[in-house]
């Protein structure tokens, strides 16, 4: 199939994605975390980090802030404008955080305990505070509720509590802002999760009220789900408010976007895109990365998903939707099909390379950034800073 550049340009123009503050910080399992000299440990550094994504590939204009360890109490929102501004990145979703502390082990909102569904309230509205404070139009909410043995959960009074938390939440937002409810089925609670999957959270969502989406993490799905469903069912009920994207073997891996199963995401994009040729209008989605990067460089992992992300939309947008729909109607299987897979197997690769370089971004984003030297440098300048870090799991 042979590309149309102006096709693949016009997705190209309107593709963003946003890169989180944490993929760029130290981070590991439960088994150990293992330093990386030029790993990010300040806000200065992930939005310079942010910066360094952003300024290579063109397409990353936000890092997402996770409150606790980016914005906590007492940052000066002026500071964070400043550093937005020197390092050319906007601060993107605003993450509450009511997941690690001690008053949080049996639940958030949902806790039995009305002082602490108060003390996670709390925090929650602070967090749209501080959107409202840096401009972020997006709150996402993801709640580590639940628990780890049958019968130790009233699951429908802890379902009213998370309900009644979210529509306080919700009743806090400005015209512009948006709640985004995370579902996942496990982990770190291991018998129940009380938003454990994509009704729960369109439930939640609609009766939290009408700025409230889900956000779909594709980790966040048992073995063999189907995943493109759900989302053509939250786009048809013009609930789906965006993604975490990134990729898995086993569980909630958190790996790089593509590097286990490139075809998923594509097949996500593809009922995005019909959907957007079907109703002739753009989905109102925020595309967002949410990876660990235990192993990797962090912005060599960063800036090959940002490029594997692309990749997979411009190939979306290759998808002849009139030759599918027609082919669907007249049940031809095998037309409808290869519709996809035609697309999927295009190399775009040198439209997208032609496509940098139109906007003076360097051909291949990743080598230019290894021969900037940024990684060497900032190592040196980091490494002190690490000397007296321990990084064990007990
Ligand atoms: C939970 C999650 C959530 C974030 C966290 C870093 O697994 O996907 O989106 O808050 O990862
Ligand atoms: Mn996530």
């Amino acid at each position: 199939m042979a590309p149309s550049p102006e096709v693949l340009r016009a997705a190209l123009d309107e593709f963003r994605i946003e890169v989180p503050s944490w993929g760029f910080a130290d981070t590991g399992t439960r088994f150990g975390k293992f330093l990386q000299d030029n790993a990010a440990g300040t806000l200065a550094e992930k939005f310079a980090d942010a910066g360094q994504v952003h300024s290579f590939t063109g397409v990353c204009p936000t890092v997402a802030l996770h409150v606790l360890w980016d914005l906590p109490a007492g940052t000066d929102l002026k500071e964070v404008q400043k550093l937005s501004d020197q390092h050319g990145v906007r601060p993107g979703s605003i993450n509450p955080n009511v997941f690690e502390e001690q008053e949080y082990k049996h639940g958030s909102l949902a806790n039995e305990r009305a002082e602490v569904r108060d003390k996670a309230l709390r925090h929650i509205l602070d967090s749209v505070r501080l959107a409202k404070g840096l401009g972020s139009r997006d709150i996402v909410a993801w709640f580590a509720d639940g628990s780890n043995y049958p019968g130790t959960a009233n699951i429908r009074r802890r379902k009213q509590w998370m309900t009644d938390g979210l529509r306080t939440a919700h009743q806090a937002l400005d015209g512009g802002q948006r709640l985004l409810v995370e579902y996942k089925p496990f982990e770190p609670a291991f018998y129940h999760t009380d938003i454990a999957d994509w009704g729960m959270a369109l439930q939640l969502a609609r009766a939290a009220g009408p700025q409230a989406r889900v956000l779909v993490d594709t980790g966040h799905h048992y073995q063999g789900q189907n995943i493109e469903q759900i989302v053509a069912w939250l786009l048809s009920e013009n609930m789906l408010g965006g993604f975490h994207f990134n990729d898995r073997r086993y569980a909630d891996d958190d790996l790089t976007l593509g590097s286990i199963d490139p075809y998923q995401v594509f097949r996500i994009f593809a009922e995005i895109r019909h959907y957007e040729w079907e109703t002739g209008r753009r989905a109102d989605i925020a595309y967002m990365i949410d990876q660990s990067h235990n192993l990797k460089n962090k912005i060599e992992a960063m800036i090959q998903t940002v490029m594997t992300a692309q990749q997979l939309y411009a190939k979306a947008a290759l998808i002849e939707h009139e030759a599918l729909e027609r082919a669907r109607d007249q049940q031809r299987l095998i037309d409808a099909e290869n519709c996809l897979k035609d697309a999927f197997e295009t190399d775009v690769r040198p439209l997208i390379r032609e496509w940098r370089q139109s906007r003076g971004l360097a051909a291949d984003p990743l080598q230019a950034f290894r021969d900037s030297g940024y990684t060497e440098r900032t190592a040196r300048e980091r490494a002190a800073r690490k000397k007296n870090v321990v990084s064990s799991y007990a």
